[in-house]
């Protein structure tokens, strides 16, 4: 397997995924400034021409969500992804999805000053931590003891808004931001 990878990008939370799995991968280094992610090379791998991807074979897959549901079904033995037919399925998709389809967008515009807007698809960013808290309940991780990639789509989020040096406002997300960073394999960005 290949991740093609930037430290400084969100492939570090495909690294993450990667780590926990216990995979073997070859890291191909992507360089932003030589635009080497738009490439004719590369846009055949991800047509959006973003990081991070992955190759395994023949298989090619592009967005970060879609790495880590495709990693976390390819590595049963990691025990990260509620196996199909699983009671637990339904709402380890949907939370793996709402962490890039409602939880980083409403993240964004808060960091980057934008308006929200409830036409776009997603909610306020409180809005977005009050479900996030409801989701991890007594936690430790978002399906109680067991850690999955869910924590890793959703927590890798609340590790990024920690790097922008926006002041803690959720002890309960902070704490859990905590637990995450303690694994050995946690996401290192930069690295
Ligand atoms: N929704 C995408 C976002 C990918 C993305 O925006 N990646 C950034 C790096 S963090 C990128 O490659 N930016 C370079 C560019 O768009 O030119 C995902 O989760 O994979």
């Amino acid at each position: 397997m290949k991740l093609y990878y930037n430290p400084q990008s969100r492939a570090a939370i495909a690294k993450w995924m990667l780590d926990e799995c216990g995979a073997k991968y070859e890291i191909v280094p992507i360089d932003f400034a030589k635009r080497e992610h738009k490439t004719p090379e590369f846009l055949k791998i991800n047509p959006a021409g973003k990081l991070p991807a992955l190759v395994d074979g023949e298989s090619k897959v592009f967005e970060g969500a879609a790495i880590c549901l495709y990693l976390g079904d390819k590595f049963p033995e990691a025990n990260l992804a509620p196996k199909i037919g699983a009671p637990e399925r339904g709402r380890y998709l949907s939370l793996m999805v709402y962490s890039t389809s409602q939880l980083e967008p409403a993240m964004g515009d808060t960091l980057l000053k934008v308006q929200p807007l409830p036409q776009r698809g997603w909610s306020e960013f409180e809005t977005v931590k009050d479900v996030i808290e409801g989701e991890l309940g007594d936690g430790p991780y978002l399906f109680g003891d067991w850690f999955t990639a869910a924590d890793i789509m959703i927590g890798s989020m609340f590790m990024w808004k920690r790097m922008w040096g926006t002041p803690p406002d959720r002890p309960k997300i902070e704490a859990y931001v905590e637990r995450l960073l303690a694994r050995p394999a946690a996401m290192k960005i930069g690295k």
